[in-house]
């Protein structure tokens, strides 16, 4: 007995330090099973699966509620539930897939089928992020438009291989006009910014024409230290700048250079003019036009004719003669609208909004 209490006695040193060992095994994988990023990206589901009283929606409408820039409410976290968490290490500086120029082409027509055949990664919405790399900027691409259905396609088809290639964390959002009063490319801007911010903390906004598409991926669609001239080397200009100061067709801004200038005017309806006011508000806010080299900024726009309700604005050179004046007043500032819609298509967010009339 003596002999085996003393047997025991000469156990208890190791076995404490196995418990001992064990334990903190333990603790160190609960830690990280509680605060592993995994873990942590599925919080927000728990806690929407605790407070949701009625079936998760992808649409949501707010038929006849105006909404004014101050009502924006805050971010919200990203509520698309498919997309890949983020990953430990951020993206190259250059993104290693680009293919450089590419062609460009809009003789044969494309359907929306294809393009979600040919990405299939793109979720609903229009929302995409690199699942081996956290990107470097979360990238809203705001769309003007009413109407053009065809070049939207083409704009899809084209765009979205050469966004991803490019390893954005992206979102598109098509701002479409409701109704057939005088066309407000400017005015959709402001709402597309609004509207995207409510959806996702994005931190740099593509401005783009339906019917322009970079030629060239090494075009990098994401902001600058000054905001960004993306369509330098237009086929429609001759593959030149047509004016130095030029701002308009497809831009970038993020959010602090978007906020200093207070967001593009209001009061541009119909055709024209608009783009001009946004490169005075960049200047007169002390800040200049960054862009690609006019090899990489090689740019197609489809041909077009003049669309119904958007004239040229008769206005617009008395307008942009008064830049400095209404800056302050006419923007982001004084935006007002009325959602009719917000609907998350395959490819991209159809925002509808009524802007009202001049
Ligand atoms: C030039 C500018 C453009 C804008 C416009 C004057 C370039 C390369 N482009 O383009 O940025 O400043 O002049 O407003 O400098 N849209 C519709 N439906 C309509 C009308 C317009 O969707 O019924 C949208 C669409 O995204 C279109 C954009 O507004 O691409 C600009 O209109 P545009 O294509 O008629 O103007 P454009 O080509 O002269
Ligand atoms: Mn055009």
């Amino acid at each position: 007995m003596t002999h085996s209490v003393r047997d025991f006695s000469v156990l208890s040193r190791p076995c404490s330090l196995v418990v001992f060992l064990s334990a903190v095994h333990l603790l160190v994988a609960l830690y990280y099973v509680l605060y592993s990023p995994e873990t942590l990206s599925f919080l927000p589901y728990f806690k929407e699966a605790f407070s949701n009283t009625g079936l998760p929606t992808n649409r949501s409408r707010n038929d006849g509620m105006f909404v004014t820039s101050a009502q924006s409410k805050e971010p919200s976290p990203d509520e698309t539930t498919s997309l890949p968490s983020a990953a430990p290490q951020s993206c190259p500086e250059t993104p290693p897939r680009l293919v450089g120029p590419h062609h460009v082409e809009f003789s044969n027509p494309v359907s929306l089928e294809l393009v979600r055949k040919e990405n299939p990664e793109i979720q609903e919405g229009g929302r995409w992020r690199p699942k081996d790399c956290t990107a470097r900027q979360k990238v809203a691409i705001i769309i003007p438009y009413r109407h053009r259905k065809t070049h939207l396609k083409y704009w899809l088809y084209y765009l979205h291989p050469i966004l991803q290639r490019q390893q954005l964390d992206y979102g598109v959002y098509v701002v479409n006009q409701y109704g057939e009063t005088t066309f407000n490319r400017a005015k959709l801007m402001n709402v597309g910014f609004t509207e995207a911010l409510k959806q996702y903390d994005y931190d740099c906004f593509v401005f783009s024409d339906v019917d322009i598409v970079p030629a060239d991926d090494r075009n990098l669609y994401k902001c600058y230290n000054q905001p960004r001239h993306l369509s330098v080397a237009l086929d429609k200009f001759g593959f030149r700048l047509p004016y130095e100061r030029i701002f308009g067709g497809a831009s970038a801004m993020n959010k602090e250079q978007f906020t200093k200038i207070n967001g593009y005017p209001n009061n541009y309806w119909g055709w024209g003019g608009e783009d001009d006011d946004v490169s005075n508000r960049l200047s007169i806010r002390g800040l200049s036009i960054s862009r690609p080299d006019s090899i990489i900024g090689r740019c197609r726009m489809i041909t077009h004719t003049e669309d119904t309700n958007n004239a040229p604005n008769p206005k617009r050179f008395d307008q942009i003669k008064h830049t400095r004046e209404t800056i302050d007043r006419d923007g982001l500032s004084s935006l007002q609208y009325r959602l009719v819609s917000v609907e998350k298509c395959p490819l991209y967010t159809n925002v509808t909004v009524d802007v009202g009339t001049p």
